[in-house]
Formats: C-alpha cells, structure tokens, sequence
C-alpha cells in the first residue's frame, strides 16, 4: 500500500498569491521568466491553495513537449546519461526541463544530494531549468507533484522534458504512465545484470540502454538484454537496445536520435492525447489514495464490522470491499 502526501483541498498550504495574480504568473512563465517557473513549480509541487487555479490556467497550453523518462537500476548512470544528454541537446539549440526523482533516506528523510550536484552544471543556461524532488514517502511510486511540475515546464515552453527516476518497485509503472517515451538504463558490473533489471523494467521500455560502454562486460551486458528481448514476442526486434558511455557521451548522439524518431510517432499521437494520459494517472492515483486512506482509517464503522461480516459468511470480501469504496469519498 502506498502512503501519499496528497495534502486534502481543505489543508491545503495557503499561497501568498492573490486570485489576480494568476494570470500575470502564468504569462511571465510562458515569457521563459525564470523566477516565474520556480514559483509556479514551488506552488505546484506543495499543492498549495494557488494550485488550482495555476494548473486550470496552465491547462491550455501544456502538450508541446515531449516528455522522456529515464529509468533503471540505481548506479547504472541514469544523472550522468541525463547530463551528456542535456549537453547534446543544448547543442541542437532545444530547450530541456530536468525533473530527478530522489528517492528519500529512510533514516535521514532527506533526498540524496549528488544527482543535484551533477546537474548543477546546467543551472546558470537559460535554455535548462532542473528541478530535483525527494520522493519523500513515496516508496512505491512516483510523486504526482512530478506530474504537476511536467505541466509547469511544458507550459514555460521547454522542447523537452527528461525525468530520471529509479526503476524500483512501482516506480517504472508509473513512468510508464507519464513519459511520453520509456528509456530504461541498465549498466554491466551491477551484479546480477539481468536480473537487476526487474522484469517490469523490460516490459516498460521503448529503448533500451547499455550504459558504461567504455567498462568491460558491456557487449555481454548487450547480448543478456537482446536475449530477454527475444522472448518477449511483443518486443522481439521492436525495442532497440544502445550502447553509451555517459562520460565520454559516446553513442549519446545515437540515443538522442531514436528519442527523437519516436517522438515522432508520439507527436503524431497528438497533444492532447499525451496530456489526457497525465491527467488519467492524476486520477487514478487521487482514486488509489483516497481507497488507501480510507482502508487506512478503518472505514465509516472501521473495517472491524467488515471483518466479522466476512468472518461469519454474510459478506463475501467483494462485497466488503465494495463497501469500502462506496465510503471513500
Ligand atoms: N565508466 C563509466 N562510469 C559511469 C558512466 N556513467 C556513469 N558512470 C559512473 O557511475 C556512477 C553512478 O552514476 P549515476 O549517474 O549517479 O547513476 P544513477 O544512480 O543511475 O543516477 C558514477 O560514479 C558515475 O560517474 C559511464 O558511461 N562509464
Ligand atoms: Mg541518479
């Protein structure tokens, strides 16, 4: 069960942002104004009570850019492979918006610093604004404040948006959800390869890559991923499977181009498409939390009365639960 810290509407932070303020935020994002998209984002990612209005205002102009989701094993390169990818894009002369999903310290409850480090490199270009965010309770899935802050980039007119988050658990589903293409990373030398690459990873990814391309074991690494491909028949010869080096950004040019060409098929599938897709997940997970909350909470009566109902044969678990959800609103 997942715990989200959805803040309820009634809780919700207050906002030093008057109803008239809105609009003028709005258009200074859309301008490209730094301080503009770092206030809508900070609003954004901590719901506060200016949140909704900021998102119906955004809503109009969100679905141009392409939203990539880097995923995978911890330690396989996906912050270095993001870096050598904005490096290439700027050099296109494409505008990048970064959102790194850390995941929490459970003892510290604060976020691993080193993939802001590594990407401070990009913070003093206009064309780049990264956004780190601690998954902060979010053990099994990504934060919907990631989703909102998609929607605050794409409205300030970003090409495209890379989202590194780490393949673990529920994660990779989520992505699945959001991105508009599923990168998966894996990298030789991360102990048992392919089996590092939990299967729901396979299963998500567009494109494949081998990262650490320069280290030895990254051909076998290649030929372990082809060879769990070729059984998938859905994916058997579909998923192309590439070879970088973060660090040298060899095979990054190759990458960028096969983003590129199906985002293509993605861009066809229209704007709309790609956001109603956000907003699907945006519910559901509303959905999910209040079922969870509810369960949570023990139900109107607790779900005590429930149990026994099940217990002594009167309510079958399907009814109990249907029960439950007619309650969770
Ligand atoms: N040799 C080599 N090392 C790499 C490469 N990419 C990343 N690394 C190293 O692998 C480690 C983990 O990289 P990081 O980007 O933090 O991985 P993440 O946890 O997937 O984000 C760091 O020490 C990187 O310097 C690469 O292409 N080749
Ligand atoms: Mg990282």
């Amino acid at each position: 069960m997942s715990t989200h810290n959805t803040t309820p509407p009634n809780a919700a932070p207050r906002s030093r942002l008057a109803p008239g303020d809105i609009g003028p935020l709005v258009e200074r994002l859309r301008k490209g104004e730094r301080r503009a998209i770092a206030q809508v984002i900070t609003e954004l990612e901590r719901l506060s009570s200016a949140a909704p209005d900021l998102l119906k205002a955004l809503q109009p102009h969100l679905g141009h850019a392409l939203v990539a989701g880097f995923t995978g094993p911890p330690g396989a390169g996906k912050s270095t492979l993001v870096n050598a990818v904005i490096d290439h894009l700027r050099r296109q002369g494409r505008t990048v918006g970064v959102i790194a999903v850390d995941p929490s310290s459970p003892i510290s409850g604060g976020a691993i610093l080193g993939d802001r480090i590594r990407m401070t490199a990009a913070l003093d270009d206009d064309g780049v604004f990264v956004r780190s965010l601690a998954s902060r309770g979010y053990l099994g899935g990504l934060s919907p404040a990631a989703v909102r802050i998609i929607d605050a980039m794409d409205g300030a007119g970003f090409d495209i948006i890379l989202l590194e988050t780490v393949g673990t658990g529920q994660n990779e589903i989520d992505v699945a959800e959001v991105a508009d293409i599923r990168i998966v990373i894996s990298a030789p030398g991360l102990g048992d390869d392919i089996q590092a690459m939990k299967s729901g990873l396979l299963e998500i990814a567009d494109i494949m890559v081998v990262n650490k391309g320069d280290r030895p074991g990254a051909e076998q690494t290649m030929q372990q991923l082809l060879g769990a491909l070729s059984i998938r028949a859905t994916m058997s010869g579909k998923v192309p499977v590439l070879k970088t080096s973060a660090i040298s950004g060899e095979g990054v040019p190759k990458l960028v181009d096969t983003i590129d060409a199906i985002g293509k098929t993605v861009g066809a599938r229209g704007a709309m498409d790609r956001r109603r897709r956000r907003a699907r997940y945006l519910i559901a997970r509303a959905a999910a939390d209040l079922v969870a909350a509810r369960i949570k909470a023990g139900g109107a009566g607790g779900l005590e009365p429930l149990a026994d109902a099940v217990l002594s044969g009167t309510m079958s678990p399907d009814e109990a639960a249907r029960s439950v959800l007619r309650d969770a609103d």
